[in-house]
């Protein structure tokens, strides 16, 4: 076993890596979990899809520093590009604002509902492609392990304002927290931390943000045009990085997580959060650490460029869940067509459909239980 200290210095070699992490207990077990996924192929063979041709998605401090600024300068690209969608959506000024629509769009179909997990899982793939073929990206959707930057995340390798980080926090403006809805009341409360303005440091500083707001975290954002939140509404981008949300996502609790749920109803319950009982999960964990607007927007939330490294962590976290037990992960989906299931609905079943509205066509969900394979081998991936 390499102390931490001597891992750190050996990923620090060269000046061009950045300072290691030590593993911590989900990557032991994903790591250690590697078997059973080899096991699993060996007996289901997936065409070309294997270990070696997988893609593999990196956490964002194990790319160097040139991988990290590829990343973002493919981004700011996308935000670049003129929409697609902007005739069913004056506020979309790019394609990178087309996800943010879509996204809006179907909010109410794709959370707390069976679509979760697996409409993320293509709304991903979906984004990662236009990054590589719009915008030239020879790399993949990097993701953010929460635990790594929990303590202390406004100073992390993802939050300090650098140019290699996805910028800063926002500038400091008093507001108010952001309340869970418990029942009954009173209301849990994430308290405020030392942003709340615009964002003023790092590749993201000047960035528009154009959509929504719909159910804004913060009181003084101006409405949008349209009361479905696609109108133009351009505005800087805000944070209010916070560390007492974050303190809900470190390695425990999605260890926890992954090892104590051991059917989907649970595994994603917990994950989005009990908000009756007060527990947040890590979901809304990772989101609220960011806060602000529109990270803090229930519905606009990828307007906020780290939502998808977020994102992909809930993905690989799902993913980790699912190599515990593949013969029967890979087919375990639950809740109900409708959010917490209001409107009463049936449930879900691998044959429900999952579209990225005009971006993209009908995906059942049974094609996207599979990294390894889903999506017909479209899907080929695993986590670092
Ligand atoms: C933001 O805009 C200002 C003013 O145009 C410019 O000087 C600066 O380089 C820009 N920063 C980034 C990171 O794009
Ligand atoms: C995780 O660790 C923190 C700090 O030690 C503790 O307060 C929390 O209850 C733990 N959570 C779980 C789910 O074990
Ligand atoms: C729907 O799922 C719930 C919990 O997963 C289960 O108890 C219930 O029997 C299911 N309903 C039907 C009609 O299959
Ligand atoms: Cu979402």
């Amino acid at each position: 076993m390499l102390s931490n200290t001597l891992w750190a210095a050996l990923a620090v070699f060269g000046g061009l890596v950045n300072a290691g992490y030590p593993p911590d207990v989900v990557d032991k077990l994903a790591k250690n979990s590697m078997s059973k996924v080899k096991d699993w192929l060996a007996k289901n063979p997936q065409g070309e899809c294997n270990l070696k041709t997988a893609i593999v998605r990196k956490e964002w401090s194990d790319l160097n520093k040139k991988q990290q600024k590829e990343y973002i300068s493919a981004v700011l690209c996308l935000q670049s590009k003129p929409s697609k969608m902007s005739a069913e959506a004056p506020g979309a000024k790019s394609r990178f604002d087309d996800y943010v629509v879509v996204h809006v769009q179907q909010t109410m179909r794709n959370h707390g509902s069976t679509f979760f997990l697996p409409w993320h899982r293509l709304y991903l793939w979906h984004y990662e492609n236009a990054l590589r073929t719009e915008c030239g990206y020879t790399g993949y959707q990097p993701y953010w392990n929460w635990d790594r930057y929990a303590k202390d995340p406004i100073n992390s390798p993802l939050f300090d304002g650098s140019d290699t980080s996805m910028s800063g926090n926002g500038v400091f403006v008093p507001h108010a927290g952001v309340t869970i809805p418990t029942a009954p009341p009173p209301f849990d409360v994430i308290p405020p931390a030392e942003g709340g303005g615009c964002v003023t440091t790092g590749p993201f500083q000047n960035m528009s943000v154009n959509l929504g707001p719909l159910a804004p975290s913060l009181t003084d954002i101006k409405p949008n045009p349209q009361p479905d939140g696609l109108g133009y509404n351009p505005r800087c981008l805000r944070r209010d990085v916070n560390r007492n949300s974050a303190a809900v996502t470190t390695a425990n609790y999605t260890y926890d997580l992954i090892t104590n749920n051991k059917n989907m109803y649970w595994f994603q319950t917990t994950m989005e959060g009990q908000f009756p009982e007060g527990k947040w999960g890590v979901h809304s964990g990772g989101h609220y650490t960011v806060g602000g607007d529109p990270a803090g927007d229930f519905f606009v939330s990828p307007g906020d460029p780290v939502f998808w490294l977020h994102h992909a962590m809930i993905d690989r976290v799902w993913w980790i869940w699912q190599i515990q037990d593949l013969a029967k992960r890979l087919e375990d989906v639950s809740l109900t067509m409708t959010m917490m299931n209001m409107p009463p609905s049936r449930n879900g079943t691998l044959q429900d459909e999952n579209n990225l509205g005009t971006l993209y066509g009908d995906v059942l969900t049974k094609d996207l239980m599979s990294t390894l394979g889903g999506m017909g081998g479209k899907l080929c991936y695993i986590y670092e």
